[in-house]
């Protein structure tokens, strides 16, 4: 963690020594209007992008329809090619063990150093934030934006693996379990991620506690911040089962990766501060609870039609076609590789499912 203190100083008064106490010191939180900043932006060819944010989300959620949840292991357990797949747990069925050596990871990684070139980072945590305000225009309002979350949060596992000698898997958040009192799930609980509902002032609870933030908002860097929540359980409440069901009625990748990202909205928007930022959201910790979420909702979507393993469709930001051989780059985090490699999540590339 990386809270910064007003050490024990020795302040010199009257020719004496003194030795002051130790203050923390939070970094502040910034308003919430502060993440509010992707409505619209325009990119390096002059034209118009908008994000999808929360208006959106309404808009394309607008036929909620019964249950049309496919099996969950089907398609990908013929498609499977690698031999032991990891597995990603729900949270509320992981373990407590695991959940505490899951975190105990996430901040082994937020006190190792940057690995440089990811700027304004301060640590290698904050290389993925980095990384992802970087990359936002790219992989956001267009049909990359499932694959590249898939081998983003897939590097982030791989990262606490290698550096951090973490074990396990990434575990995600079932929202569709919490839509509406996002705050009943442990969670956001003074044993693990601090709590929610803080009405956009600074996180002091839970193993993330006065948490410093120096990504974000937006595509550049505010002076040091804290990590911020201002939980809406109007946003919330619209991450529902029906909800997804109404995207996974698309049969069409680009319509179902754009109903998808939609309603992945509800979830950054609903936790609020950081989270509400599409640049920085990765700032705070939940964001990879949330994204394993989304990818396994993709992944349910898939299972319904082999197909959706091994072809693609749709454009990028600029409007050229997605093929197999599209690359998906994480700026050098992680090699450069194919949407082909990014389809099957037992493959050759990657190798996990999830537990349901
Ligand atoms: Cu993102």
């Amino acid at each position: 963690m990386r809270l910064s203190f007003i050490s024990t100083s020795l302040a010199l008064c009257g020719g004496t020594l003194v030795s002051a106490a130790a203050v923390p010191t939070l970094a502040p939180a910034l308003p919430i209007s502060a993440f509010n900043t992707t409505k619209i932006f325009v990119d390096t060819t002059g034209t118009y992008i908008k994000p999808l944010n929360l208006t959106d989300a309404v808009n394309l959620v607008v036929d909620k329809v019964a249950d049309l949840t496919p099996k969950i292991n089907a398609a990908f357990a013929a498609a499977a090619t690698c031999s032991t797949p990891r597995v990603r747990v729900e949270w509320e069925s992981y373990p407590v063990k695991d959940r505490l050596e899951y975190i105990a990871a996430i901040k082994c990684l937020q006190g190792l150093k940057s690995s440089g070139g990811f700027p304004g980072s301060k640590s290698r945590y904050e290389d993925f934030a980095s990384l992802h305000q970087s990359l936002t225009p790219n992989v956001h309002g267009n049909s990359k934006f499932l694959i590249w979350h898939r081998y983003y949060i897939w590097a982030f596992e791989d990262v606490l693996r290698t550096e951090c000698a973490f074990t396990g898997s990434i575990p995600w958040f079932d929202e569709t379990k919490f839509a509406g009192k996002f705050q009943d799930s442990s969670i956001f609980s003074n044993d693990y991620y601090g709590s929610v509902n803080v009405g956009g002032n600074c996180v002091t609870n839970g193993k993330f506690a006065n948490l410093v933030v120096n990504i974000g908002p937006g595509p550049t860097n505010s002076p040091p911040h804290c990590l911020s929540r201002n939980l809406d359980n109007t946003k919330t409440i619209n991450g529902d089962t029906a909800t997804f069901n109404a995207c996974y009625n698309h049969a069409d990748w680009p319509t179902f990766a754009s109903c998808l990202e939609g309603v992945h909205a509800w979830g950054h928007n609903g936790i609020g501060g950081i989270m509400y930022d599409m640049y920085s959201s990765p700032g705070d910790p939940t964001f990879f609870l949330h994204h394993a979420f989304i990818d396994r909702q993709y992944r349910i979507w898939q299972n319904a039609n082999s197909n959706r393993i091994s072809t693609i469709s749709g454009t990028d930001r600029v409007g050229n076609p997605l093929t197999l051989d599209t690359t998906v780059s994480l700026n050098g985090l992680r090699p450069t590789i194919t949407i082909r490699d990014l389809l099957n999540t037992v493959g050759d590339k990657l190798c996990y499912k999830y537990n349901v």
